[in-house]
């Protein structure tokens, strides 16, 4: 009985390697994705792609430290410990060149029974990021070809699918959708889920949809659109989904679970007259991600 147990290794904090900047004020990437996941109970292993002393939305003259060329000593560190991760979750690139770091990141971290998420930061409302380069969003198409889980916000949809970025609403219907979804999934991801789709005549909502390839489901999350735009909200968003697959919830639970914490979050932040670009006041409502789901929302489409 006793060597039975000494062979059981259960893990009870799973790890996630986090490939993100660093961006020490305005609340997004690496300080948003530590502690949500740690508050779900998932180790982060940061590994920074750039040092930044704010993110680059609506901030101006920002210090911005590539990080490109210390990255592979880390990786070279962490292969020394032959470390396993549970997942590798990447958001953030500080240059195209990271793109292949990440690849070969993965291909040397790749083992059963972990999720590879890719957030293809590239821009949102139709905008690429400041520090975006062309060069970086056709890498970024390959990078998502190594993924299982992708979600990229209806912005970065249309850039990975090279597809006009400022569509009118009205263009959302929902085989376009379906086809943006499936056409993202032949890529490689076994999970599409693109964020901040508008829906057609509900000014004021807006809805997530993923689809899940390997059952050929398609599922949506709507929410009440806020008018006000907070940056990091979208690295909330796949910290929660990541913390949530890890801890084993379904694709659907997940989503709702994503959705319902963005946007308490956003509401927790909204009646506070305070600067927008300092993003969402995580701190505040951090604690509801340790509450079960109560209510879900969502349903097949
Ligand atoms: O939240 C996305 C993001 C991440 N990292 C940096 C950014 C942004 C968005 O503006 O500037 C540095």
């Amino acid at each position: 009985m006793i060597y039975a147990y000494a062979m059981y290794k259960p893990n009870p904090v799973p790890k996630a390697a986090a490939i993100h900047d660093l961006s020490g004020f305005g609340r997004s990437s690496l300080t948003v994705v530590i502690p949500v996941l740690s508050t779900m109970g998932i180790q982060a292993c940061p590994l920074p792609t750039a040092i930044l002393s704010t993110h680059t939305s609506e901030f101006q003259d920002y210090h911005f430290v590539d990080f490109t060329d210390e990255m592979e000593a880390f990786i070279a560190h962490w292969k020394s410990l032959a470390i396993n991760f549970d997942a590798v979750y990447s958001g953030f690139l500080g240059s195209a060149r990271q793109v292949d770091i990440v690849k070969s990141f993965i291909t040397a971290f790749r083992q059963e029974n972990q999720i590879i998420v890719v957030d293809p930061v590239l821009g949102d409302d139709g905008e690429t990021y400041d520090t975006i380069t062309g060069d970086l969003v056709s890498q970024m198409t390959e990078l998502v070809t190594m993924a299982d889980v992708i979600t990229p916000n209806v912005t970065e949809a249309a850039l990975l699918l090279g597809e006009p970025a400022n569509l009118p609403h009205e263009a959302f219907t929902t085989p376009m959708i379906k086809d943006w979804l499936k056409r993202l999934a032949e890529c490689g991801p076994e999970i599409v889920i693109i964020t901040s789709i508008p829906v057609i005549d509900q000014p004021k909502l807006s809805s997530v949809v993923a689809y899940d390839k390997t059952n050929d489901k398609f599922w949506q999350v709507q929410c009440t659109y806020i008018p006000a735009y907070f940056p990091g909200t979208g690295d909330i968003f796949t910290s929660v989904m990541t913390g949530s697959l890890l801890r084993g919830q379904s694709l659907p639970i997940a989503l709702d679970r994503s959705v319902q914490f963005v946007t308490q979050a956003i509401r927790a932040s909204f009646g506070h007259d305070y600067p927008r670009r300092e993003g969402v006041l995580l701190e505040a409502v951090l604690d509801n991600l340790r509450a079960p789901i109560i209510n879900t929302s969502y349903e097949l489409f």
